[in-house]
Formats: C-alpha cells, sequence, structure tokens
C-alpha cells in the first residue's frame, strides 16, 4: 500500500485529508503536536463541538472503516523529529504503527493558520514565524537527504498574492522587461505576518526544488468552510475541529455559528473584502488530485485552490437567507476591522488547473449552508458568544 505522510494531521484540513487517504486505501499516517489545540486552551477559546485526541479519533475511524491511520504526537519544527520519520527505527519510536515504508507524498500542513492570531501580541508572531519556517526548512532537508523521491504537497495560501489590481494568476507570470522575458513567481504581499509566512514557505520550496530538483505542489487555499465529508457521515464524531472565534474561525463558518447564536454577523470593516472560497469536500478532491499527478522532479507547480469568490458583505447575506429557511431572524453589522487589509478591491484570480486535473467543485448551495446551520443550532448550547470578538471582551 502506497504511503501518505500528513503533517498537521490533527487540524482542520488534516484530519479530514487523512481519512479521505485511508478511505482510498493509502496507508496514512498523521503527525501533530497539538499546537492549535493547545493555543485555543491557552485563550480560553472552544470548538463547537469536542474532538477526540488523535488516539481516539484514529480508533473511532479503525472502528468506523475498518482501515488503521498511524498517529504520532511530536513537534516538526525539531529537525530530528521530522528526520525520524524516514527511517525505520526513527519511525517506529515517534509512531503508533510499524514503518509502512517511505512516502510516496508528504502532505504538509503543519502550520499556525491564523492571520489575527499571528499577530496578537510578540510572543504570538514570534511562534508562528518560528514554527511555520522551521517545519518547512525540516522538511525539505529531510526529503533532500533521506526520500527524494517523495513528493510534497503543501498548503499554501491565496493570501500570498494579496489583492492586487490586476489578475492572480496560478503561481507563476511572465514579465517582459526592456525587450527580454522570464518566468518569475507571482508578486506576493500578503496582509499578516502568518501570509508572510507562507510566502517564505514558497520561496524556500521553490530553492530547493532548484538547488536540489525536489518535486513540490504548493495548493494557494481560500478560505475554507465546511464541516461534514463523506467519511464524516460514518460517525458525527469524526468531524475536524470547527472554530468559530476570532483567532481561529473562518469567515463563513463563524457567520454560521453567529446566525445560529443569534449575534449579528460581524462583518469587518465595509465588507467588500473579496476571497476565493472553497468547501472542505473540494479541498479533499484537490489534495488527492495533486497527490494523484505529481510535479516532475525540480517542479514547484502552484495551483490556485479555490471554487468561486464571494465578498465578505455577500456572504453575510447569503447566511442571513439561511436563516431565514430556518426560521432565524439574522442581523449584520458592520464591526471596524481589527485588520490592514483593502476593503474595496479588484480581485480576478485564475483557477482552472485543479479543475483540468479532474476536480468537480461543489459551489456554496442553500443546502450546504442549511446543513451547516442545522449543526450549529444543535449544538447552540456549547457557543459562548463572548470568545466571538475575544480581543473586544
Ligand atoms: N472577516 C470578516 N468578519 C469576520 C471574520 C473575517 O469580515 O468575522 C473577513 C476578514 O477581514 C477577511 C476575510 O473575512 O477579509 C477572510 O477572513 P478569514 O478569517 O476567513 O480568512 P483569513 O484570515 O484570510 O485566513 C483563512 C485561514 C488561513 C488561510 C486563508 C486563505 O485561516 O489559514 O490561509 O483563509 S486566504 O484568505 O485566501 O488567504
Amino acid at each position: 500500500m502506497a504511503h501518505i505522510l500528513i503533517l498537521g494531521g490533527d487540524g482542520y484540513i488534516g484530519w479530514p485529508v487523512a481519512m479521505h487517504f485511508s478511505a482510498l486505501g493509502y496507508s496514512v499516517t498523521v503527525v501533530d503536536n497539538y499546537l492549535r489545540r493547545e493555543q485555543c486552551r491557552r485563550l480560553n477559546l472552544d470548538f463547537l463541538y469536542p474532538v477526540p485526541l488523535l488516539p481516539q479519533r484514529t480508533a473511532l475511524w479503525r472502528t468506523a472503516s475498518g482501515q488503521n491511520i498511524g498517529y504520532a504526537i511530536a513537534d516538526l519544527a525539531d529537525p530530528e523529529n521530522m528526520r525520524a520519520l524516514f527511517c525505520q527505527e526513527g519511525y517506529e519510536k515517534l509512531c503508533s504503527t510499524p514503518w509502512p515504508g517511505q512516502p510516496v507524498a508528504v502532505l504538509h500542513f503543519a502550520e499556525q493558520p491564523s492571520a489575527p492570531f499571528s499577530q496578537l501580541d510578540y510572543r504570538t508572531t514570534d511562534l508562528t514565524v518560528t514554527n511555520n519556517l522551521r517545519v518547512t526548512t525540516s522538511l525539505l532537508c529531510a526529503i533532500r537527504d533521506l526520500s527524494p523521491e517523495t513528493q510534497i504537497v503543501h498548503i499554501g495560501t491565496m493570501g500570498e498574492y494579496g489583492t492586487p489590481n490586476i489578475d492572480i494568476e496560478e503561481g507563476w507570470i511572465e514579465i517582459e522587461h526592456k525587450g527580454r522575458k522570464d518566468k518569475f513567481l507571482f508578486p506576493r504581499q500578503a496582509s499578516s505576518v502568518y501570509h508572510t509566512t507562507k510566502i517564505m514557505d514558497t520561496d524556500l520550496m521553490w530553492f530547493f526544488v532548484r538547488a536540489y530538483g525536489l518535486a513540490v505542489t504548493d495548493l494557494m487555499q481560500g478560505p475554507v468552510y465546511g464541516i461534514d465529508t463523506a467519511e464524516t457521515a460514518l460517525d458525527s464524531r469524526l468531524r475536524p475541529f470547527f472554530n468559530y472565534d476570532d483567532q481561529f474561525g473562518t469567515v463563513l463558518n463563524r457567520f454560521i455559528v453567529q446566525a445560529a447564536a443569534g449575534y449579528p454577523l460581524t462583518v469587518y470593516g465595509k465588507g467588500g473584502q473579496t476571497r476565493g472560497f472553497i468547501n472542505i469536500i473540494d479541498t479533499l478532491q484537490c489534495v488527492e488530485a495533486a497527490v494523484r499527478h505529481p510535479a516532475n522532479a525540480g517542479e514547484l507547480r502552484v495551483f490556485n485552490q479555490i471554487t468561486e469568490t464571494f465578498s465578505v458583505a455577500e456572504l453575510a447575506a447569503l447566511v442571513r437567507q439561511a436563516g431565514s429557511r430556518a426560521g432565524i431572524e439574522v442581523a449584520v453589522q458592520h464591526v471596524p476591522n481589527p485588520r490592514t487589509e483593502a476593503e474595496e478591491h479588484y480581485y480576478n484570480p485564475v483557477y482552472r488547473a485543479l479543475q483540468d486535473l479532474g476536480v468537480k467543485p461543489h459551489p456554496l448551495d442553500d443546502a450546504t449552508l442549511d446543513k451547516m446551520l442545522a449543526v450549529a443550532l444543535r449544538n447552540r448550547h456549547s457557543i459562548r458568544p463572548e470568545t466571538i470578538m475575544s480581543q473586544q471582551r
């Protein structure tokens, strides 16, 4: 069985992706140090519903599917831990399952993923930069030294590009200058420390691709929404964790919980901020497509991983309509924007490559919004409204 190693496999994306590849018949190992859970605990923030730790999650998955997912609790910013994963002795010391051989692919999601958290104070800035860049460099060195045939699939972010006043290409742009032409990474200009670490990841990966011939795919993903996948239908305790606070919750997930809690939707500033959104079930398809159609050795491939674009105000209107279908009155408020970002801007990204590889996108529809709202309503008793704008409490 081909082995897939998932770094950050406890995360909102990592865990559903792990189950997806396990269901497809891959041998899957997840590694995580519970960074996100620990920071939520430290900041007194909760998930919408309880989420078991990896030993229980993998046991629940085994019962539900008959498949094993191996796990290790380890800090991958430590290069020794990272390197241990690529040799039998080290792997078997860290992991719950016997060595499955070198992975065909490493999926790198082991990063502090929040823009606001990355600028909460000097410690969270330091944690974000050191964690994200050390994990990436540890991985690149381990692959170069120990398993150069393994492809890397990294979750980058559309936020690397920012909101330029020109169309956003998929990673690369050809520039003509003084009569000569060359191809470069598309200009990047992030609006947070977190997004800047992702730009630095891309630059590090590009250097290792050029210098050592690694095979890397960087998936520029927009904000993800959703709760359920084909695998969570087997047992709702397999759902990914779901933040609705202002640090780790993404905008549509937050609006859904706010609607369920009777909290006016928190549109930051004018609400014209436009992003490319994607349902978590499409994230699974995209990562699968990247693994099934690997980059070549010496290639950095960049795909824009979104399904469609919405402004924040448009999303608020959609959630308001979902509320009225559920018999709930949903108010919308414009709160002072806690972020530094353009609130009205041009936004026209290209996102064709993954669909060319066979991904069938699921645009946001009423049924998806209604199902998410139903889950939030069932868990309404556990929503803590004071964490919705936790920095203002
Ligand atoms: N926003 C609101 N109200 C809220 C929360 C957010 O108006 O209550 C706005 C933000 O100001 C921003 C937009 O919604 O303009 C998106 O915010 P977000 O928190 O959903 O997403 P973001 O901070 O950009 O980060 C998220 C993930 C990150 C991923 C990124 C993709 O946390 O890991 O990389 O989405 S992207 O946005 O394309 O860079």
